[in-house]
């Protein structure tokens, strides 16, 4: 990275359903975190939502946006020290994406492997938007030159195109360091949590199956349920983290616990080395009660008042604003677009 950008995280969600613990572990807590340590911009990624899952849904749209802007807080982003908005309320992002999507080459889009997930296997019916997902994204981070993205480990490839755009932009305008290249931040044990029903499938907020995932707004009950009854093969604990190998279940389990608990796996396993999976579930399930349901207690209280979510939206899309304006500005001046 550059030295000579000043510090700044931005990340974001998109308000396409409820969100879930690979949301929390992979990305939230960590933004929480790093609010202490430089300024942080939290968006809700409502454009990139309508590229699939939203199309065509305004009012569960705009139910999701308060949504998820409800869980940032309820997790602990505070709306006082972060920026917190939605994308479509700050014009910048769109204009920045559409330069982006002349810098960025075919290549580079075609190699992109969530497009080819997300797509499955009629491309051609998947939408233009979601195949020029990861402009938009590039551009949502350098509208605001953050340097810093705390994402899980699946944004990873959209982050380094994030850097070759930038770069690309850069050389093509002979305007060194304009742009910065910036840094993944991709850090705990819950960088990539898996589903509670297959241990090879990301946990996600799209999958048909809710006992998949431990939702944020799920209450005691269920979280403790959906742990009890998370898959496992039929093996006790192993003795050590190389006898997690080839058992993906029993992986994802111990790295949920380490991630809750911020205890390392070595240490979990060692606690129980061969024992089987009931007591060790009913341990995770208090850990993720313990965590997740005061976010669900405090999402409810913040839902009750829709009318202070949308004031604390508005009022971080003007201080978005304030940032991304003269930054796209002079990008516009760069490529030529004079008025
Ligand atoms: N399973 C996961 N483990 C760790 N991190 C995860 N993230 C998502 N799933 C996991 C991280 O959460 C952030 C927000 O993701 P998003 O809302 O942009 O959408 P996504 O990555 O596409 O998440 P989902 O749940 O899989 O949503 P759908 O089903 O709608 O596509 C990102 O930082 C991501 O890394």
């Amino acid at each position: 990275m550059s030295n000579t950008h000043k510090p700044l995280v931005f990340s974001g969600m998109q308000p396409t359903n409820t969100l879930h613990l690979g949301n929390y572990l992979g990305a939230l807590k960590n933004w929480v975190k790093l609010q202490d340590q430089m300024p942080c911009i939290y968006c809700v990624v409502d454009m990139h939502a309508i590229t699939a899952v939203a199309y065509g849904k305004p009012d569960e749209l705009r139910t999701a946006v308060r949504e998820v802007a409800a869980a940032y807080i309820a997790a602990g982003v505070d709306p006082k020290k972060s920026v917190l908005f939605q994308q479509s309320a700050v014009p910048a992002h769109a204009e920045l994406a559409w330069i982006f999507n002349c810098v960025a080459r075919l290549g580079w889009a075609d190699r992109m492997t969530q497009f080819k997930e997300k797509a499955g296997k009629h491309k051609e019916r998947a939408s233009v938007g979601l195949y020029t997902y990861p402009m938009l994204m590039a551009a949502d981070i350098l509208v605001y030159k953050a340097t810093h993205v705390p994402v899980g480990e699946d944004q990873k490839q959209h982050l380094e195109l994030t850097r070759d755009v930038a770069q690309k932009f850069n050389n093509d305008y002979n305007v060194e360091d304009f742009f910065p290249l910036t840094e993944p931040v991709i850090m705990g044990a819950g960088t990539r949590v898996m589903s509670l029903r297959d241990g090879a499938k990301k946990m996600s907020k799209s999958d048909d199956s809710d006992m998949s995932r431990i939702n944020l707004t799920d209450d005691a009950d269920m979280v403790a349920q959906k742990i009890r009854k998370a898959r496992t093969d039929p093996n006790p604990l192993p003795e050590n983290e190389k006898g997690l190998e080839g058992r993906p279940e029993a992986e994802n389990l111990i790295n949920i616990y380490s991630a809750l608990s911020d205890i390392p796996r070595a240490e979990i396993i060692a606690r129980f080395a061969g024992q089987q999976f009931s007591g060790f579930k009913n341990e995770l399930a208090d850990i993720a009660v313990a965590k997740i349901a005061p976010i669900a207690t405090r999402m409810r209280e913040l839902l009750a008042d829709p009318a202070e979510l949308d004031r604390i939206l508005k009022d971080g899309a003007l201080r978005a604003a304030a940032i991304a304006d003269p930054i796209v500005a002079e990008a516009k001046k760069i490529v030529g677009f004079s008025h």
